[in-house]
């Protein structure tokens, strides 16, 4: 391929393809004339943000306990068992701790981390127990089971505090948790997805400088890089690490779209 070069009659360091395009004059072998690349449009990069999972852990916090009837006739003797997807942790108060005439919360302070992967569909959130009975009050009375599920749609409750209650003919309580993401997810998006995000914004802001007869700004892939950086840091997003062309951010919530183009399809004049 080089001797294409040297018989063209460029100077040395031009590649062959130019060669072909810069020297067509009376000149060079034109062996391949079609290296001109066709005047197709540039076919715009994948816009999508990687399908990343929002939260590969969620952590339930069961907040506090209110009862309104203990099991008992004077103060009752409470063991909870709390439960998230499954996974259980006990919570037992001390004997005659739990009585419905404080009317307090009780402090109940167990988390529970739960994992979600591509096929976690919900995240339930149960309360059961038994106020503890024997010898002469004879068996343990069953607590009520007081649960909530939170579908994936709804994002599996991640941000809510929420109460769940229940009662049967020996005890009532409701208690508090909140759901939050333990772990959080990251996103991968390439410098010119940056840059892309940014830059018809910069474009429509130039527009609006113009239209306000105000000097305009330089439009620079790296104004454009800083811009769409901010823009996912107040979303909650923030730069984690940039290996080569890939930044990768962290974040709680949802992954944010980055919008590509103007979504404003350019006014047609009358007739067209
Ligand atoms: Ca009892
Ligand atoms: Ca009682
Ligand atoms: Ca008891």
């Amino acid at each position: 391929m080089s001797g294409h070069c040297s018989s063209c009659g460029c100077h040395e360091t031009c590649g062959c393809h130019k060669v072909i395009v810069n020297c067509g004059q009376g000149g060079g072998p034109t062996t391949t004339p079609a290296t001109e690349p066709p005047p197709t449009q540039e076919t715009p990069p994948p816009v999508e943000t990687k399908p990343t999972p929002v939260c590969t852990m969620a952590r339930v916090d069961f907040v506090t306990l209110r009862v309104s009837d203990d099991a008992e006739w004077g103060a009752g003797d409470w063991t909870l068992v709390l439960e998230a997807n499954g996974i259980q942790e006990i919570k037992e108060y001390p004997d005659n701790f739990i009585d419905d005439d404080d009317g307090i919360p009780y402090d109940i302070g167990v988390s529970i981390n739960v994992p979600i992967d591509q096929f976690t569909s919900e995240l339930r959130v149960k309360v059961s127990g038994y106020e503890r009975d024997s010898g002469f009050n004879g068996e343990n009375d069953i607590l009520p089971v007081a649960q909530r599920t939170w579908s994936k749609a709804q994002d599996f409750g991640i941000g809510q505090t929420f109460d769940v209650s229940a009662n049967n003919d020996d005890a009532a309580y409701s208690v508090t948790a909140r759901i939050s993401c333990a772990r959080q997810s990251s996103m991968v998006l390439s410098r010119s997805q940056l840059v892309r995000s940014s830059t018809w914004r910069l474009d429509r802001e130039i527009l609006k400088l113009a239209k306000h007869k105000k000097p305009p700004i330089e439009i620079t892939d790296a104004l454009a890089l800083n811009q769409s950086i901010r823009s996912l840091e107040r979303k909650g997003w923030k730069l984690k690490t940039v290996s080569e062309n890939e930044f990768i951010f962290e974040g709680l919530g949802r992954v944010p779209s980055l919008r590509m183009n103007d979504p404003r399809k350019p006014r047609k004049k009358k007739g067209d």
